[in-house]
């Protein structure tokens, strides 16, 4: 039986945004594994495997049921050992949490100041409603408050990514040679950005995009099939 996969979608249902089903679509294709991907949208979440989750990702491999990003990494990592590594061993998971809770911290407010309205604007109109309600009662201001300031957040992520920028004058991938989970982790921030934000923020050039460039090719360049926002 093969793996399925839900993810989060916009209005169109081939616009799958989500950076944490990015995550786990690069895991999957790392992997080796085949998956049917099930486009879901914000309003259709709770909804589905009989309100298994709030959140997607949710992965149903035969019995196997497991949302979020890391936890599906880890579980992959260990029904699927004789595929490649997605954490290079016990201090790779470890470490992993550590680019986790740094993206999540540093990059995702900021990419979600840049993209928020962006992100309601691609959504159907059941979906902008829930949108609206759940993230302004979240940020204390409307979308278009914090939409209305949102370029100096440009310089701001760009000052977030240099641990990034600096590393990757030494190596190819956080994991080094090659990349692992922790590589989909900041490619997913970058990827949700990528679809979503109407404005250019990353530079074209240097280091974080000629990483970035190569993720997006890999996998018969899943990462670049997917439409950057218009
Ligand atoms: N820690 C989770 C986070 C998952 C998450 O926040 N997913 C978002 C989509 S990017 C979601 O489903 N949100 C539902 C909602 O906001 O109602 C993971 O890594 O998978």
């Amino acid at each position: 039986m093969s793996i399925k996969l839900y993810e989060l979608c916009g209005a169109d249902e081939n616009h799958l945004f989500s950076p944490h089903c990015w995550k786990t679509r690069m895991s999957l294709a790392h992997k080796g594994l085949d998956f049917n991907s099930l486009p879901t949208s914000f309003t259709q979440v709770p909804k589905i495997e009989g309100g298994a989750t709030k959140a997607v990702p949710l992965l149903r491999d035969g019995d196997t049921l497991l949302s979020d990003s890391y936890e599906i990494a880890k579980y992959l990592e260990e029904t699927y050992p004789d595929a490649p590594t997605l954490f290079g061993g016990e201090g790779g998971v470890a470490l992993t949490n550590f680019v986790i809770n740094w993206s999540q911290s540093q990059l995702h407010p900021l990419i979600g100041g840049l993209a928020m309205k962006d992100i309601y604007d691609i959504l159907a109109d059941e979906d902008q409603i829930y949108f609206r309600q759940d993230r302004e009662a979240k940020i204390k201001m409307t979308l278009e408050e914090l939409h209305a300031g949102r370029e100096g957040k440009v310089a701001m992520l760009n000052k977030a990514l240099l641990p990034l920028k600096l590393m990757l004058k030494g190596q190819a991938y956080i994991g080094g040679d090659a990349p692992l989970f922790a590589d989909y982790v900041v490619f997913g921030a970058l990827q949700w950005m990528r679809m979503t934000c109407t404005i250019p923020v990353l530079a074209e050039d240097g280091e974080v995009a000629d990483w970035f460039n190569q993720l997006l090719d890999m996998y018969e360049g899943m990462g670049r099939s997917a439409n950057a926002a218009a």
